[in-house]
Order: C-alpha cells, then sequence, then structure tokens
C-alpha cells in the first residue's frame, strides 16, 4: 500500500501474511491472513524477526479493470481475473448447515456465478484461510465443515468435483474471518496428480463426509510461458498421514511428493525445465520452534540455494506437522 500509485495501479491482486493484519479495505483486491513470518529463505538465509509481513502480488502489463460483485472484489486484463472474498462466519444463517460450511458454500457460489458471468470459466488457484482449522463443532472437524460447504457449492454451480478441478491450499490462520482468493482465466489448465498420493476429491470417508475438491497442481500454458502451481503438499501416501511425529521425516516425504508432482508436470509440459531448485515454495509450519529442523531438510534435499517464506499455520489434519506449496513460472519458447 506504500508502493506508487503507478504500481498498484498494474496489481491484479495479492495474498498478505502477518502476525497482525492491518486490513486496508479496498483496491488492489487482497486478503489479509493472520500468519506470523517465520523466515524467508533464498540463496542466503535473510532476516526473520525483522520480517513483518510477506505479501504474494500478481501484476499484469495490460489494462486492468476492477469492480465489486456481492461480496467479492476482483481485478481482470484480457486473459486473467484474481479475486477475494472475506466472510465473517456469524454473517451467513443456516438451519441446516455449520456457520463455516454456509459461509464457505455462498463464498463459493458467488465466486463461481461471478466467473461464469465474466466468462473466465477455469480456475487455476484457490487460497483459502480460516480460523481454527483444527477445531471442532457439531461433532465434525472445522476444516471438514469446509469440505461440505466447498463441495456442494461446486456441485450446486456445475462444476467436476474430480479430474479437471483447481489447485488449492486450505490453512488455518491465528484468527479472522474465511478468506478465500482465486486466480482464474478464460483457457482450460491442466490438473497433474501425484502417483503416490491418491487424488484429494477420492479420498475415503475417514477424512470427512466430504472429500477435499483440489488436484496436485495445475499448469498453465500462455502465451511466452507457463506457470505451475503446486497446491498445498504434505507427509501423505496413499491417503494416509505417514510420520505422524516426525516433521523432518515429514518435510522429507512431503518434499517426495512434489518431486513427483513436478516429473508429472514436465512429462506434461514438453519443457521439463522445473525442478525442486527453481520453485518458489511457501512453507506453512505448525510449531514455530521447528522451524530450523524444516529448514535443514530442504537444504538438503533441494540444495543451499532456493527461495522459500515460513509461516506459522495451522494444517488441516492434526498430525501434519507442515505442508508445503509452490509455484513456477517457465518460458514456453
Ligand atoms: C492433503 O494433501 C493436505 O482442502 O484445499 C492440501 C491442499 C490439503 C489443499 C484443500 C488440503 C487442500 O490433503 C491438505
Amino acid at each position: 500500500m506504500q508502493q506508487p500509485a503507478a504500481w498498484q495501479a498494474q496489481v491484479l491482486g495479492a495474498i498478505c501474511f502477518s502476525a497482525t493484519p492491518c486490513e486496508p479495505a479496498g483496491s488492489p483486491p487482497h486478503i489479509d491472513v493472520a500468519m506470523p513470518v517465520l523466515g524467508c529463505m533464498q540463496a542466503t538465509p535473510v532476516a526473520s524477526a525483522h520480517t513483518a509481513a510477506m505479501c504474494e502480488v500478481w501484476l499484469s502489463a495490460a489494462e486492468l479493470t476492477s469492480d465489486q460483485s456481492g461480496d467479492i472484489h476482483y481485478r481482470h486484463d484480457d486473459s486473467l481475473l484474481f479475486g477475494v472474498v472475506q466472510l465473517d462466519e456469524q454473517d451467513v444463517e443456516s438451519a441446516l448447515a455449520s456457520p463455516l460450511q454456509s459461509t464457505t458454500e455462498r463464498a463459493y457460489r458467488q465466486i463461481f456465478a461471478l466467473l461464469d458471468a465474466l466468462d473466465f470459466p477455469f480456475v487455476y488457484r484457490f487460497w483459502n484461510y480460516m480460523a481454527d482449522i483444527n477445531g471442532h463443532s457439531d461433532n465434525l472437524e472445522r476444516y471438514r465443515q469446509f469440505n461440505l460447504g466447498r463441495q456442494d457449492a461446486f456441485m450446486a454451480s456445475k462444476r467436476d468435483v474430480a479430474g479437471n478441478v483447481p489447485a488449492a491450499c486450505a490453512l488455518g490462520a491465528a484468527n479472522g474471518p474465511l478468506s478465500i482468493a482465486f486466480l482464474a482465466g478464460r483457457m482450460p489448465a491442466l490438473a497433474i496428480e501425484n502417483p503416490r498420493q491418491l487424488s484429494a476429491y477420492d479420498y475415503p470417508q475417514d477424512y470427512g463426509p466430504r472429500s477435499p475438491i483440489f488436484s496436485r497442481a495445475s499448469l498453465i500454458r500462455m502465451d511466452t510461458h507457463a506457470i505451475l502451481f503446486i497446491s498445498g503438499t504434505a507427509s501423505i501416501v496413499g491417503h494416509a498421514t505417514v510420520h505422524p511425529t516426525d516433521v523432518q521425516a515429514q518435510t522429507r516425504e512431503t518434499l517426495a511428493n512434489i518431486e513427483a508432482i513436478v516429473q508429472a508436470a514436465n512429462r506434461e509440459s514438453r519443457y521439463a525445465s522445473i525442478t525442486l531448485g527453481n520453485l518458489f515454495y511457501r512453507v506453512y509450519v505448525r510449531h514455530a520452534a521447528d522451524l530450523p529442523a524444516i529448514q535443514a531438510v530442504m537444504q538438503t534435499q533441494i540444495g543451499a540455494s532456493f527461495d522459500a517464506v515460513f509461516l506459522q499455520a495451522d494444517v488441516c489434519r492434526q498430525d501434519l506437522l507442515v505442508e508445503i506449496e509452490a509455484s513456477a513460472s517457465v518460458p514456453t519458447a
């Protein structure tokens, strides 16, 4: 928000993480997520305590249109639309569903209706953040309530609930409203799955009455480059959590999953230029004290030089201690 107006005019949207979100309203569209920044790594580790906030910012070189529709704020150019919704759970009433479930369904229904109306039918990536993700009410974990509302909205909006679905993440923030950001376009993306993992939309009911709807990654081919979004990835093999009490083993397993997704993406893309070393990582750490142990494993497996931001967050299964998502942009020429 301190950047010059000319720069802000080219911002499609942003996702901002800090311990104490200040929530400046309005444009560019953005969500403020209550997650303390634990540190970041580039070729050499840089500041931790001094880094108050980290933002993912999407820029466009084209002319942008901004607007608001219902609870959604969005901006788009001719090919990409970035939108955000932040909804307080108590603002959505339903006799049939928990507040989080009904709030989730309302947010997703609005998103799909807007994208249909504006003719940006293909969602590439959803970012989902909610407070108390591992909390329970009505005998159901809140993440599972979220999954109920999300799947109901996908079905009500006539969206695929398997196969060709967006990449995503779903994490627990310290507080704040249900916050969803999304990036959509007019060209289909390619959904990529991980042969080491059961597709999340096929998870058995042990993980909740409705499966999470997301792909392991999405690959978007554009004129000059392709973007790969690797969804939040954890220490899950098949559908089961492995190494439930060992954060370093979880980190190794998570990177093995990411490696498998990267291999699948390179097979699909024909550019074959994505490596663990040229991804941008966001690492969600359940216990801040685990940060050095996680960073050590990443340096061993990726190499000394990589880009990563580390945030303190709750992960959507109680036994998961770390979750890693990543993205890459590779030339298509
Ligand atoms: C997993 O693999 C870990 O519900 O949107 C990762 C990415 C996870 C996205 C979501 C959940 C989601 O199941 C959790």
